[in-house]
């Protein structure tokens, strides 16, 4: 599926010159970035890793997030930015602090000086990790990290919003669920965002106006749910695919045992990673 510049649910046009996607080499960049090229004369891909050839449509531009001064210069010239790019797992604090922190931090600063007026950040149910199974949420609960990942998106989000409240920046900070070819696991059919969806998401997150800085949780029309996105309606986020197509599968492993914490927590095995190294 392909939204272009008639989606009557945004009414408006979506396209722009130049879309930067950082984390281009990651799971999702690779995905993303020839879909994004729907929406844009230019993709301009980035990432710490090596990303590939530039592609039609594309430049690629080889940047440590952390790296001040790249990141500025990585930004000049771009109308949106997507940003995909960090630790996408708990890891040592000394990883996540450079990528998830400095990075974010970098992207912002970079987006105020050079006058972006959009970002698109992948925040992550892991700044709720630690809800219930039992629960439904939306975004206005208090967040629940369940590890040092989770509250480096919840930085993520709070510059989101000091930089919407003091400069006009808006972002969509899209609390993902778990976006992979398949949902492979029990968990992952309540929480497994199909691409197609993504893709939907990330149209609607750059060009939606007038957003502000809202919090969306990216999930597809799971059977069971543990979010709720009403709150955030004014994106008009009308996911279309469903983890059922991977249900007997997921199902025909064995249960993990109710007293484990990661069938307990929204968060799963994540409430227990880390930390590493004592
Ligand atoms: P990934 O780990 O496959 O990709 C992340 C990319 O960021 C990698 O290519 C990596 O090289 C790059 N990166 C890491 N540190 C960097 C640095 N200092 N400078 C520049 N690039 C750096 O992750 P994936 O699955 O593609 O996720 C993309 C984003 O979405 C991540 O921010 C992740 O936290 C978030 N997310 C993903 C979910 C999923 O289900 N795939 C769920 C929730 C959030
Ligand atoms: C995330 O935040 C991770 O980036 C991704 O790799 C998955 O682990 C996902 O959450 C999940 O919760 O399944």
């Amino acid at each position: 599926m392909t939204i272009q510049d008639s989606d009557p649910l945004i009414g408006v046009p979506t396209r722009c010159h130049r879309i930067l996607l950082t984390g281009a080499a990651g799971n999702l960049g690779a995905v993303m970035r020839d879909r994004l090229k729907h929406y844009a004369d230019t993709v301009r891909v980035s990432d710490l890793a090596d990303a590939g050839p530039a592609r039609e449509g594309e430049e690629v531009v080889r940047c440590d997030l952390s790296d001040t001064g790249a990141v500025h210069a990585l930004v000049d010239g771009v109308d949106v930015i997507v940003h995909l790019g960090g630790v996408s797992v708990e890891r040592p604090f000394a990883e996540i602090l450079p990528a998830n922190i400095q990075g974010t931090f970098n992207i912002y600063e970079a987006a105020r000086r050079h006058g972006v007026r959009r970002v698109v950040f992948a925040s992550s149910n892991h700044v709720t990790g630690f809800y219930g199974q039992d629960e439904v949420i939306d975004a206005s609960a208090a967040p629940r990290p369940d590890g040092l990942y989770g509250v480096s998106k919840l930085f993520g989000e709070g510059l989101a919003q000091l930089y919407f409240d003091r400069y006009g920046i808006e972002t969509v900070s899209l609390r993902i669920g778990s976006s992979f070819p398949e949902a492979r696991d029990r968990r992952m059919l309540v929480t497994w965002l199909g691409y197609d969806d993504l893709e939907q998401l990330l149209c609607r997150a750059m060009f939606v106006p007038n957003v502000g800085h809202i919090v969306v949780y990216g999930v597809s029309a799971n059977r069971d749910r543990w979010w709720d996105n009403r709150r955030a309606s004014k994106l008009g986020f009308a996911p279309v695919q469903s983890s059922e197509q991977f249900r007997a599968s997921a199902e025909s492993q064995p249960p993990l045992p109710a007293s484990d914490p990661a069938a307990r927590f929204q968060g799963g095995a994540f409430v227990t990673a880390g930390p590493f190294g004592d």
